[in-house]
């Protein structure tokens, strides 16, 4: 590959079982069937000390104050964002499942200002695109395993749908709204569409960052 090639940073947004996960690994699968270097990541990444913290509040084994987790999903961010700089200029495409976006959206849902909860996200690596699957929370509860987890109930969900919406007129510029109630096969059309021009236009862009 030609020096300064860089690979793109992809996200997928979305409430708890819109199918970012199935939309993420068809991206990643479509990708590398053309040749391009990709490499898939989640947020938040639950193998990290950090993570594991986050691991424990998320599965109710832990209880901490929602400043304290809102920060330590932030860090869980920043430690690996030397990584993904790294995988980036190296040429790899990152399609990544959560971003800061969540950490705002889950964040605000409980009650805390805008501002306080972007901070510590400011500096971060921008995405060249979001895709925010958009589907109505109260679908998502015919989902398998649905419950299980702190944030799975139906009135949160409705919180953080509405922060989404907010997030989404603010970073309009690449931020992608899809309609997650088609059936997969056409949303994965639509994605990887976007996803492949725009992977050809990143290709000598520097990163941004999130301001
Ligand atoms: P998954 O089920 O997708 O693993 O997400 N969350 C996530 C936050 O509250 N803040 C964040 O910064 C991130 C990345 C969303 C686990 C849950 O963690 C929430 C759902």
């Amino acid at each position: 590959m030609s020096a300064g090639k860089r690979g793109a940073f992809f996200v997928f947004e979305g409430c708890d079982r819109s199918g970012k996960t199935t939309q993420s690994r068809l991206l990643a699968e479509f990708l590398t069937s053309k040749g391009i270097p990709t490499l898939s990541m989640n947020f938040p990444e639950r193998e990290s000390s950090i993570g594991q913290v986050i691991n424990s509040y998320l599965t109710n084994s832990k209880d901490l104050p929602d400043e304290v987790i809102h920060l330590m999903f932030a860090a869980n961010r920043w430690e690996y964002m030397n990584k993904i700089r790294r995988e980036l200029l190296a040429g790899t495409t990152l399609i990544v499942d959560r971003y800061s976006y969540s950490g705002v959206a889950y964040t605000m849902a409980k009650g805390l200002d805008f501002d306080w909860c972007y901070a510590p996200e400011r500096g971060l690596i921008k995405p060249d695109a979001v895709f925010f699957l958009k589907t109505a929370p109260v679908n998502l509860s015919s989902r398998g395993k649905y419950g299980e987890e702190r944030y799975e109930k139906l009135e949160f969900q409705h919180k953080v749908a509405e922060v989404y919406n907010r997030i989404g007129e603010r970073e309009f510029s690449y931020w992608h709204e899809i309609d997650a109630s088609q059936p997969v096969a056409e949303l994965h059309t639509k994605i990887s569409g976007i996803a492949e021009k725009l992977q050809q236009q990143v290709e000598g862009k520097p990163l941004d960052k999130l301001t």
